[in-house]
C-alpha cells in the first residue's frame, strides 16, 4: 500500500520535472547569451535522471517483493497440502478458524469438522488447563509464543494422543491479540516412555489433590467359630483401575510413599464407621513405616489402639530389619499388633518373619490355592502355623476362593479366612453393618478333606 503510494507521488513529480524541463528548454531557446538559465537546463535534466532511475528501482523492487510474495504462498500452501503437522488458527476465544488436513491423521478429524470448534473441545481436562493459562497470559503479558509444548489430546476415537507443538498469537497493527496461530505434530515413540511417566505422575497427583480414593473392607472370619473376627482395608480408586495400577503408577512418579499414606489415613477415617468389636488391619510398607510417624495418626484417629493391626507389606527386600523394628517399637509400645503380609510369597520369607515377630501371620494366596489337593502347601502351612505357635501368633489364611481351602485351612489350625469365598472387599457401609451379625460356614461343605 505504501509502495503504491510512493510510486503515484513520483510520477506526479516526474510529471512536474517534465513540465518544467519543457517551459525551461523553450526559455533557453529564446534567451540567446545567457549562461545562467543554460546551466539551470542541465541541473534540471540530470534531476530528472535521478527520479527516473530512483523510479525504475523502485518499481523493480515492487514486482521483486510480489514475485518472492507469489512464492512464499504457494509454499504455505505446499506446506499445508503436504505437512505432516496440523496448522491451525483460532480467534481469541480458540475457536478455530483454519485447519489444514494435519488434523485428520493426529486426531482424526475432517478440517471442515473442527472449524468454528473451541481448541479447549479436542483436549484432555489437564491439557485444557495449561492451554487456558497459556493463552490467557498471552492474552496479559507480551509473550510472544511459545515451543515444543506437548499436551494430552483427544482422538475423534476417544483416546488419548500426545502432540507436541509451538504456538503463537496473532497481532493487529496496534499490537492487540486477535487470534492465535500454531502447529501440532505427534510425539515420536522416543519421547513417548517420558509421556507416560509423566502421566502416572499426573494422574497420581490428581488423585492425592482430590483424595479420590475409597477404602474398601474384606472380613476376616474365625475359622472355629464362623463370625467376624477382623476386616482389611483395600484402597480402592474411582476409575476401576487396579490397586496394582495405581501403586505402580506411584512408584514410577516417585510418589509411593505420598499413595501410601493417603490409603493408610484414608483407612484410619473409614474405620468409625466399621461395626464395634472387629480388628482393623492397615497395609503399611516399610518405607511408610520408616518415613512417617503413624503412631501420631493412629493415636489422632479415634479408634480403640487395641482394634488396630499393621500389616507390613513387603514388594521390595527389607535391608535393614533393625530400623525397620525401631520404627515398629512406638506403635507396639502403644498396643497396636503387626502382621506379615503375604507370607511364603515374594519377599516375605520365613527370614522376614523371624526378624519381625508378628502377632499376625498372613499367609499368601498362592499357598492356599489348591492347599486341598497339594500335600507340600499343606506341609508348608503346618509349618507357618507351628512357627506361630511359638511366636505367640495367630494366623489367617489369605485368598480363600473354595470352601476346600476352607475346610482345609481350618483342619490344620489356622484361625481364619480371608478371600472371595467368604466376601470381596466392599466400600457399602451397609455391608460392613451386616458382617458383625453374619455367620459363615467353614466345616463340612466341601469333600470331605483328607490329610
Ligand atoms: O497383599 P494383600 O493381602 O494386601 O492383597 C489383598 C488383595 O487381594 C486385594 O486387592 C484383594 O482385593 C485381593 N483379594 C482378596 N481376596 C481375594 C481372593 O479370594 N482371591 C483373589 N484372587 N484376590 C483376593
Ligand atoms: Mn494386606
Amino acid at each position: 500500500m505504501v509502495t503504491k503510494r510512493w510510486i503515484w507521488l513520483l510520477v506526479a513529480v516526474l510529471a512536474v520535472e517534465l513540465g518544467l524541463i519543457v517551459s525551461m528548454s523553450l526559455d533557453v531557446l529564446a534567451a540567446t547569451n545567457d549562461s545562467q538559465p543554460r546551466w539551470l537546463a542541465i541541473v534540471a535534466v540530470a534531476w530528472f535522471g535521478v527520479i527516473l532511475f530512483a523510479t525504475f528501482g523502485l518499481i523493480r523492487s515492487v514486482s521483486g517483493g510480489r514475485r518472492a510474495l507469489h512464492h512464499q504462498a504457494e509454499a504455505i500452501a505446499a506446506d499445508e497440502s503436504t505437512s505432516q503437522d496440523w496448522l491451525w488458527e483460532s480467534d481469541t476465544d480458540l475457536r478455530l478458524t483454519y485447519s489444514n488436513d494435519g488434523v485428520q491423521a493426529l486426531l482424526g478429524y475432517a478440517p471442515a469438522e473442527v472449524l468454528g470448534r473451541p481448541l479447549l473441545d479436542l483436549m484432555t481436562d489437564e491439557a485444557r488447563q495449561i492451554t487456558t493459562e497459556l493463552h490467557a497470559a498471552a492474552k496479559r503479558a507480551g509473550i510472544t509464543g511459545w515451543t515444543s509444548q506437548e499436551a494430552r489430546w483427544l482422538h475423534r476415537d476417544g483416546h488419548v494422543v500426545v502432540l507436541q507443538g509451538s504456538a503463537r498469537p496473532i497481532r493487529d497493527l496496534r499490537g492487540h491479540v486477535v487470534g492465535f496461530r500454531g502447529t501440532r505434530s505427534s510425539v515420536t515413540a522416543n519421547d513417548l516412555s517420558d509421556r507416560v511417566a509423566a502421566a502416572a505422575r499426573l494422574r497420581v497427583l490428581g488423585v492425592l489433590g482430590a483424595s479420590a480414593l475409597e477404602v474398601a473392607f474384606q472380613p476376616i472370619v474365625d475359622l472355629a467359630t464362623g463370625s467376624l473376627a477382623g476386616v482389611e482395608a483395600l484402597a480402592r480408586f474411582r476409575d476401576n483401575r487396579g490397586p496394582e495400577e495405581w501403586f505402580r503408577d506411584a512408584h514410577s512418579a516417585g510418589l509411593e510413599l505420598e499413595l501410601d499414606e493417603l490409603a493408610f489415613t484414608a483407612a484410619l477415617g473409614a474405620a468409625a464407621q466399621l461395626p464395634d468389636g472387629c480388628w482393623i488391619s492397615l497395609n503399611a510398607s516399610p518405607a511408610l513405616i520408616l518415613a512417617r510417624p503413624l503412631t501420631e495418626l493412629i493415636l489422632n484417629a479415634g479408634i480403640p489402639v487395641g482394634r488396630l493391626v499393621v500389616e507390613v507389606t513387603e514388594q521390595a527386600r527389607v535391608d535393614d530389619y533393625v530400623a525397620l523394628n525401631a520404627a515398629l517399637l512406638p506403635l507396639r509400645n502403644a498396643g497396636v499388633r503387626v502382621a506379615v503380609d503375604d507370607t511364603g510369597a515374594g519377599y516375605a520369607s520365613l527370614s522376614h518373619v523371624l526378624q519381625l515377630r508378628p502377632d499376625v501371620i498372613k499367609i499368601d494366596r498362592s499357598l492356599i490355592t489348591e492347599l486341598a489337593t497339594d500335600a507340600a502347601r499343606r506341609s508348608l502351612v503346618t509349618s507357618l502355623v507351628l512357627l506361630a505357635l511359638d511366636l505367640g501368633a495367630v494366623v489367617t489364611g489369605e485368598g480363600v476362593e473354595t470352601f476346600a481351602e476352607l475346610e482345609t485351612l481350618a483342619v490344620l489350625g489356622v484361625d481364619h479366612g480371608q478371600g472371595y469365598l467368604l466376601s470381596r472387599p466392599t466400600t457399602d457401609p451397609l455391608q460392613w453393618a451386616g458382617w458383625a451379625r453374619r455367620q459363615w460356614r467353614t466345616t463340612g461343605t466341601a469333600t470331605r478333606v483328607r490329610i
